[in-house]
């Protein structure tokens, strides 16, 4: 991070990711140097009241520079994003949010020497030309959602303000994320998440892919751990920037089911593929990642076993049950 206690601005901040990752950092750098935004208006308490709040929009270049400057900005976590499922509905929406919205947080940052910037991408950036085993860190980027065309032009656009300008931009690919704190918002690995609700409280649930389908998935202290050991890292050690390839888990709609029945004995589970389905077989199956293992030391600590037992804790908790 840039400085002893950096003046951090997190867009998306409502957000699945973002609403634990403003938590980690107000609790890693004092909740009165992060700055929490979000374009929604319907935020919790808990993200308001523990900290500094703005209302932003990442489509309006000038309001984003206006927080940065009032706020005394100096990194930012670019978390806004449209995902794939409601990217395919919604394809100008998507580009208005994904690609606009970072090319004006590229701007503000240039614009406003910010010195560190994390914009993360996804494992869905192939497509079905890639190899889908063991995916490369290089290789075929042709994929077939507006949400990842929109990934794939991202980390470009990343790579040319590092390579133009000298920004400090850094990201990585992240696969679908398991998490129980904040829904997911439209996503098509959302099933991995829903099925765990629906378990602890109907004992049912129907996926919207086959039992076959398998996809990279990491477990949210995984992904917090991924974002801020990237962040960390030295500089002169990364020979990529913005397109990390990382790996948690891989594991087929079935093997999950499985692993929950086996903690819920009487759980049952139908599959009923709908849109989504064509958009996970254009996606990997499973990653190398041994780029972001070489130049910061990337490793994760959770697999199908352990993440499932946990998000069953935690659920089970929460539901009262
Ligand atoms: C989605 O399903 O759209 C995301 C992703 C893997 O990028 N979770």
């Amino acid at each position: 991070m840039p400085t002893e206690t950096p003046r951090i601005l997190i867009t998306g901040a409502a957000g699945q990711i973002g609403s634990e990752l403003t938590s980690l950092l107000r609790e890693k750098y004092g909740a009165e140097n992060v700055v929490a935004s979000d374009i929604k208006s319907d935020i919790s308490s808990d993200l308001l009241e523990s900290g500094p709040y703005e209302t932003l929009d990442v489509t309006d270049k000038q309001r984003i520079q206006e927080v940065i400057q009032t706020q005394h900005i100096d990194c930012i976590f670019h978390m806004s994003a449209i995902l794939s499922a409601v990217g395919e509905n919604r394809p100008q929406l998507a580009w208005d949010v994904n690609m606009n919205g970072t090319h004006n947080i590229l701007e503000a940052a240039r614009l406003m020497k910010i010195e560190k910037i994390f914009i993360p991408s996804s494992i869905a950036v192939f497509g079905p030309e890639t190899p889908r085993n063991d995916t490369p860190q290089e290789t075929i980027l042709r994929p077939k959602t507006i949400y990842v065309v929109t990934q794939v032009a991202g980390e470009l656009l990343c790579d040319y303000y590092v390579q133009r300008y000298g920004l400090d931009v850094r990201g990585c690919r992240y696969p679908g994320i398991i998490s129980y704190e904040t829904l997911p918002g439209g996503g098509t690995t959302d099933y991995a998440i829903a099925i765990f609700y629906e378990a602890v409280e109907h004992g049912r649930y129907t996926c919207f892919v086959t039992e076959d389908t398998m996809l990279p998935m990491m477990y949210m202290p995984d992904c917090l751990k991924a974002t801020m050991q990237l962040m960390e890292a030295d500089l002169s050690r990364l020979r990529h920037h913005s397109d990390f390839n990382i790996a948690g888990m891989s594991f087929t709609a079935g093997e999950l089911a499985a692993e929950i029945k086996k903690h819920l004995p009487e759980f049952q589970i139908e599959y009923k593929p709908d849109y989504r389905q064509q958009i996970a077989e254009s996606w990997p199956r499973s990653i190398d990642d041994s780029a972001a293992r070489v130049e910061w030391d990337w490793k994760p600590d959770y697999d199908l076993a352990s993440m499932a037992e946990d998000m069953l804790r935690a659920i089970t908790a929460r539901i009262g049950r």
